[in-house]
């Protein structure tokens, strides 16, 4: 998480905390506002200047922080906190503010619950709820009951798995900081991290220490012995010399605490770390990607044909437990993957296809989606909505990733939270798109929209106001609870309206928050073949959606694939790898996913989809 991210969360906090306290609503908003300035800014705050004064000068110019926040900003910048936080924790019962976490419950909420029914803590929000006595509380009853019920199963299961966003956040510091230490020759993911789930429920990784003449042992024992006391490590679970564990925080160890998480294992995620001999890498990489099931597959397909595979190669049969190189039995492969799968007669399977879906019936490989075939972000926010670059920042952006064009389509008018454009405004905005094409050129700027699916299907703008967007991607935001039947029906007519190109983010869900809108995806994937409309992968680690196996039923059926950033900030264009994962574990080709098509076959596309 940037410094900009951790900041705003804690402004962010601490509004929260202003709120439960029943603290002035202006003042608690100069805070929200402030955590919405800075989360909005691409440069890292802190540094803006090297003086506090000059940083204070510097943060002004911001829209959104005036001088009291300004303050805050040079007092975290020089200790890593605000002391508000540390005043206002002092007032509230421990547990009160993990309360406001549960999804869908505000502070206000929270705040009834203490004062009218004492309730501090998760524990006792369960058992009011379990006794009725929440649902007499004011602004309740059974609905709402149910409904906080409902999303507090949701938070139980985001504690046991980590997103694969954060999780891979966690993994690529771990990963820079092994690099660092001299003894270690090459450090990897493997696991549900490098296989690309859209959930981790721990992260291992694997080192290769260089050649030496000093004893292996001794390096091993530096290197496990750096890796247990690393920053971020909030509790070892088990050491040995070429295998430990420790949980590490998903802070990262940078020090600096979301600020309603407080420095315990239940905010940390596990890492194991395996230290793997050079000669048998491959084997020790097949073995700790996995899946279980994809391996448990091929060690059958070794059992018959006579071999043993294992962590340390494939052998010739041989009895365990005594691995047989340390006896001096030479494997048949053993230094890469490439090898292992030749020897079965199959090609090298990408870690994402390893779940035991099939993956070993190929004879050859598919050449799958990678990042770099990706030329054309889909959709994009700017400052029109809620995104928080200008329009041709977002371009520029975009140009610099090599890529041939990018689409502007901010949020249309039944988003009026996200800023989502009038009619007028939308007008307005296509001709500031335009101008835009002047100033940044070298890449195909189109002027879309991102236009709401409403509940019956029918789109938030007339017809007349769709035909003069370059592209419009339609997404479902509200009616996220509605019936599967409804849902359906919803979905299938966006997917048929003649002017939509790409669905976005066609279920709504939110990984570990949000279950989102169950249509029959098979009627969709249908529809979908049939009027050449593009079903989006919103790449963003939240969202993931379409989903891995959605992706694969999707091509299945014959279906075309967007892969999108949802760009609202800059960094997000980074949540590429993510999107591309989920595609690859669909078994997604460069040919099926319209973001890497070149230029002419996208726009020759974009036209003839509406029959010109
Ligand atoms: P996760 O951590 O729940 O997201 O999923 P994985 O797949 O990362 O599972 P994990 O961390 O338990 O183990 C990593 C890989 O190591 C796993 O995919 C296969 C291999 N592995 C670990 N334990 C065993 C085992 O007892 N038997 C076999 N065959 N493989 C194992
Ligand atoms: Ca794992
Ligand atoms: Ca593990
Ligand atoms: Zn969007």
């Amino acid at each position: 998480m940037s410094t900009n991210q951790r900041l705003s969360e804690l402004f962010e906090t601490i509004a929260r905390m202003m709120d439960l306290l029943g603290e002035d609503s202006f003042r608690t908003a100069a805070f929200a506002k402030a955590g919405r300035a800075v989360a909005d800014q691409s440069q890292d705050v802190t540094t803006l200047a090297d003086t506090p004064a000059v940083l204070k000068a510097k943060l002004l110019e911001i829209p959104g922080i005036g001088k009291s926040m300004a303050d805050r900003i040079v007092e975290f910048a020089g200790t890593g906190t605000i002391a508000d936080f540390a005043a206002l924790s002092e007032k509230l019962p421990p547990g009160l503010l993990e309360l406001t976490t549960i999804p869908g419950v505000g502070a206000k909420s929270v705040r009834v619950w203490w004062q009218e029914g004492k309730i501090t803590n998760l524990a006792q929000l369960k058992a009011a709820i379990a006794d009725g006595s929440l649902a007499t509380l004011p602004r309740m009853g059974e609905k709402s009951v149910a409904k906080i019920k409902e999303n507090l199963s949701l938070m139980g299961s985001a504690d046991q798995r980590t997103s694969l966003g954060r999780a891979a956040a966690v993994a690529d510091i771990v990963v820079a900081f092994l690099l660092t230490l001299p003894e270690v020759e090459r450090a990897v993911p493997a696991g549900s991290l490098r296989r690309g789930k859209e959930t981790i429920g721990d992260i291992d990784v694997l080192v290769a220490l260089k050649e030496s003449k000093e004893p292996l042992a001794a390096r091993q024992r530096v290197v496990a012995e750096a890796f247990r006391t690393m920053p971020g490590v909030v509790q070892v679970i088990a050491s040995g010399e070429n295998k430990s564990s420790v949980r590490v925080g998903l802070d990262g160890g940078s020090g600096r605490w979301k600020a309603d998480e407080e420095k315990t294992a239940a905010n940390s995620i596990q890492v194991d770390l395996r230290i793997l001999p050079n000669s048998s890498f491959g084997a020790g990489m097949m073995y700790f990607t996995g899946s279980k099931e994809h391996n448990v597959r091929l060690r059958e397909r070794a059992l018959k044909l006579g071999w043993t595979l294992n962590e340390w190669g494939l052998f010739p049969n041989d009895a365990e437990p005594t691995p047989p190189h340390t006896r001096g039995v030479v494997p048949l492969a053993s230094a890469t993957e490439e090898e292992i799968y030749a020897k079965f007669g199959l090609p090298w399977i990408a870690p994402e296809l390893r779940e035991d879906r099939g993956e070993l019936e190929v004879t050859a490989a598919l050449r799958l989606i990678e990042v770099a075939d990706i030329k054309a972000e889909l959709h994009a926010h700017t400052t029109a909505s809620d995104g928080n670059m200008e329009i041709e920042e977002l371009a520029s952006r975009a140009k610099e990733r090599g890529f041939h064009t990018i689409a502007v389509t901010d949020h249309s008018k039944g988003q009026p939270v996200a800023g989502g454009l009038t009619i007028d405004r939308l007008l307005q905005h296509i001709e500031d798109i335009a101008k835009a094409r002047e100033v940044v050129t070298g890449i195909r700027i189109l002027a879309g929209s991102e236009v709401d699916i409403l509940a019956d299907g029918t789109l938030d703008y007339p017809d007349d106001i769709l035909r003069r967007l370059d592209v419009v991607v339609a997404s479902p935001h509200n009616g996220l609870t509605q019936d599967p039947q409804s849902a359906t029906r919803r979905m299938v007519a966006a997917i048929r309206h003649p002017l939509v190109h790409i669905i976005g983010h066609p279920t709504g869900r939110l990984v570990n928050r949000r279950n989102g809108i169950s249509p029959d995806m098979a009627a969709l994937f249908a529809a979908a073949k049939e009027c050449n409309t593009a079903l989006e992968i919103n790449a963003h680690w939240m969202r993931l959606d379409l989903r891995d196996i959605h992706v694969k039923a999707a091509l299945e059926a014959g279906c075309l694939i967007a892969i999108n950033c949802d760009v609202h900030a800059a960094g997000d264009f980074e949540n590429l790898r993510f999107g591309v994962k989920t595609g690859r574990r669909g078994g997604l080709t460069p040919e099926r996913c319209i973001n890497a098509w070149d230029a002419a076959t996208l726009h020759g596309w974009l036209k003839r989809k509406r029959g010109g």
